[in-house]
């Protein structure tokens, strides 16, 4: 049955990796699926075709016959359930793998998004230089703590997996601020993360949608 998944027409990095479709485009790409990608306007996004998809007006969804998937971390899970390559088979280490799924997206995404959000939207408010500080200490006690449970291991949980993916997208955000850097351990499993086929070929997907070569 043919995947389809959805990608901005025109996205705010160009194709270089931070919209949330690279997730989607990783994991299948770790696990061996061909997708295709229809492509929407941000006027699109918020018309009824794609609220039918998409409760929120965003990007990615995932359909798949008559499945029709929003949010990343539900279709990546659905994705690591269906194929082999994502979640490991012993029934302990892939609830600690899904786990890591939902640490990346509800404890580490959000004070990174936060951190995003006053950087990028907020800078030019009378009181961002005062709270800038504040949000980015929280975004470094999340990683300090996600540093030392990581150690000098490749990944956070014996073999890679969906966890790793997600926690590394979510991570991927805190370049442009310099922030990662500061976690030797962190910005290394980020680079391991970034050398696997997979995600190369995900990346060179996403980046073809903007430059036009595919
Ligand atoms: N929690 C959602 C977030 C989706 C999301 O924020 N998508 C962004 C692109 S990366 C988007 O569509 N932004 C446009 C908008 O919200 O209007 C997920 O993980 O799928």
């Amino acid at each position: 049955m043919t995947i389809t998944i959805t990608a901005f027409e025109r996205s705010p990095d160009g194709g270089k990796g931070l919209a949330r479709d690279m997730r989607v485009r990783w994991a299948l790409e770790e696990v061996g699926q061909p997708y295709e990608i229809r492509l929407v306007s941000f006027s699109a996004m918020k018309e009824p075709a794609h609220l039918a998809l998409h409760p929120f007006g965003q990007i990615p969804t995932y359909e798949e016959g008559d499945l029709a998937l929003f949010e990343t971390g539900a279709i990546v899970f659905h994705i690591a359930e269906h194929h082999a390559g994502l979640l490991p088979r012993d029934v302990n280490a892939r609830a600690r793998a899904i786990t890591w799924m939902f640490a990346a997206l509800s404890t580490v995404e959000p004070p990174i998004l936060e951190l995003a959000t006053a950087r990028l939207l907020e800078g030019d408010k009378s009181w961002s230089k005062e709270r800038l500080p504040l949000v980015e200490g929280r975004v470094r006690a999340r990683l300090k703590q996600l540093s030392a449970r990581l150690g000098d291991a490749d990944w956070l949980d014996g073999a890679f997996s969906a966890g790793d993916l997600m926690m590394v997208h979510v991570l991927q955000r805190l370049k442009p601020s310099g922030i990662l850097d500061e976690y030797p351990n962190l910005s290394a499993y980020v680079a391991r993360a970034e050398a696997r086929p997979a995600y190369k070929r995900a990346f060179a997907a996403q980046l073809a949608v903007f430059t036009g070569k595919t």
